[in-house]
């Protein structure tokens, strides 16, 4: 229906314009030609110079009107420190070619209608004029020259690196089809070393090298969370295709590109929260948030990362939400991010630490044993009082301690010592490969050691009693390796009355 009235005002406004001309046509027939040419001539003039006014005051109207959808305007003003300088210089550019299009819009159509054809007027022949070339090449030049410097001071600035003696927050950015994968460098500060070549997916998505100390700690993140007031340096790469790394708010945009590393450093300077007050204030924020109608679009607005390079079919789906934290929330928030290599790469074929703990596993496995003998002390029953000295392992088929069975024996010495009351048993189990008479040998002999490596440490030899089980009594299925496994192995039994026999019970 619209359709059709559009085409039908149309083909009433071309009508008219065909009646005018022919109206005109027969008006020069009527009154002589020059006279109409002549006043076509002045309303010409007069339509030109209305038209430029209302053209000009409507450009001007709706920039203003508008100006909130730009950046650096209302609510999209800069959320880090170097983004104001970018927007100052883009509303120079924008004062500077403003003013340029006023002057010049306003003489073009002034001299359209001053300069009309007259009767017996005379264009004047002008073939050079040095004046005017020098006016019109020398204004530009200086103001391009002021902005251009201007320009280049900013670029230094904004584009330049970190100095060695600055503190500063490095992370990694690697764009991918499609997505970002994001490194925190963890506790340590420092990001560890990559290898394309070490790449494996699911496995390794970055090609970190596992020897390189500094990867051990290093955190693959799943948002980009930034600490206010905090000089952030982002290393970023890719691994297909050209991306871009992306923060509207921040000003920040980078191109990540597969094999020349780039890195962009900037200070956010507020947090999420704080921006969502000043959106706050903004009558297109204050409506329900179309995806959840409970909030209003401000409580709900994230800063995000975005990819600002056509990289392909799911460009659109590398959008991540940035957040940016107090310094102390972000530090805790820090602490609770698990280090790649611990929860994925730690014990597997690919750790290179198999022969040593690290400090923090130390820590976390004497608490394990001591809240786990603690609760077996507390318990009604004397029956519960066994605890599996996971982490105490022997050489193959021998009664010698594996290096790293230290840790765990020493918790147990700390606990003998700390309950000085407890007396103990340790009972040596293997699995059932090979002669019975063998591995009933062998769990004694295994027992044996634990104790006398405890009698070493300083327990009384008499709080202490070793005992071997041999295969007969399996905790897992002897079928399977993993069964096996855990069916080798000695066992802590505690308790506060006399120490227990040195032979098995039943
Ligand atoms: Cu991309």
């Amino acid at each position: 229906m619209t359709t059709l009235i559009v085409f039908i005002c149309v083909a009433l406004l071309l009508l008219i314009v065909l009646q005018i001309a022919r109206v005109r046509d027969l008006a020069k027939q009527l009154r002589g030609a020059e006279e109409v040419e002549a006043r076509n001539t002045n309303m010409t003039g007069i339509y030109l110079v209305a038209f430029m006014v209302v053209f000009l005051v409507l450009a001007t109207a709706s920039a203003f009107y508008y100006k909130n959808l730009m950046l650096g305007y209302g609510p999209n003003a800069s959320a880090s420190e170097h983004g104001y300088r970018i927007d100052a210089m883009m509303n120079w550019t924008l004062l500077v070619t403003y003013t340029v299009f006023i002057i010049t819009h306003v003489l073009l159509f002034w001299y359209a209608y001053s300069y009309r054809a007259k009767k017996g007027r005379k264009a004047q022949f002008i073939s050079h004029n040095n004046t005017l070339e020098i006016i019109w090449t020398g204004i530009p030049a200086i103001v391009m020259t002021f902005l251009v410097i201007g320009g280049l001071d900013a670029w230094n600035d904004i584009m330049g690196d970190v100095g060695t003696d600055e503190e500063v927050l490095e992370i990694e950015a690697t764009g991918f089809q499609f997505g970002w994968h994001l490194r925190y460098p963890g506790p340590d500060g420092l990001l560890g070393k990559k290898d394309f070549r070490s790449i494996e997916g699911g496995v390794n998505p970055l090609g970190q090298i596992w020897t390189d100390p500094k990867n051990v700690d290093d955190v693959h993140a799943t948002e980009l969370v930034l600490p206010v007031g905090q000089k952030i340096r982002v290393r970023i790469t890719a691994q297909d295709v050209l991306h871009d790394f992306y923060l509207p708010q921040f000003r920040v945009k980078m191109d990540a590109v597969p094999g020349l590393p780039t890195y962009f450093v900037f200070t956010p300077n507020k947090t999420t929260k704080q921006w969502r007050k000043e959106l706050s204030k903004y009558p297109e924020y204050q409506v329900p948030d179309p995806n959840d109608p409970t909030k209003m679009l401000w409580e709900t607005r994230d800063f995000e990362l975005a990819c600002a390079e056509l990289c392909g079919k799911g460009h659109w789906s590398m959008l991540k939400r940035v957040t940016v934290l107090e310094e102390d929330e972000y530090a805790e928030w820090a602490a609770k991010q698990p280090s790649y290599f611990m929860t994925n790469i730690r014990g597997t074929e690919d750790d290179p630490y198999t022969d040593q703990l690290f400090p923090a596993e130390i820590t976390q496995r004497s608490q394990e044993f001591n809240t786990e003998a603690n609760t077996a002390l507390e318990t009604a029953s004397d029956d519960d009082n066994t605890l599996v000295l996971k982490y105490v392992t022997f050489e193959t088929g021998s009664d010698k301690l594996t290096e790293l069975s230290r840790y765990q024996l020493d918790d147990a010495i700390a606990f003998l010592k700390k309950n000085s009351d407890v007396t103990s048993q340790l009972r040596g189990h293997t699995d059932n490969t090979g002669d019975a008479t063998a591995n009933q040998e062998l769990s004694e002999r295994r027992a044996a050691a634990v104790l006398n490596y405890l009698v070493k440490g300083g327990i009384a030899a008499d709080r202490l009693r070793s005992v071997g089980y041999g295969a007969s009594s399996p905790i897992e299925d002897n079928a399977t390796e993993e069964g096996r496994q855990a069916n080798r192995r000695t066992e802590f039994y505690i308790t506060r009355s006399a120490a227990p026999a040195s032979e098995p019970s039943k």
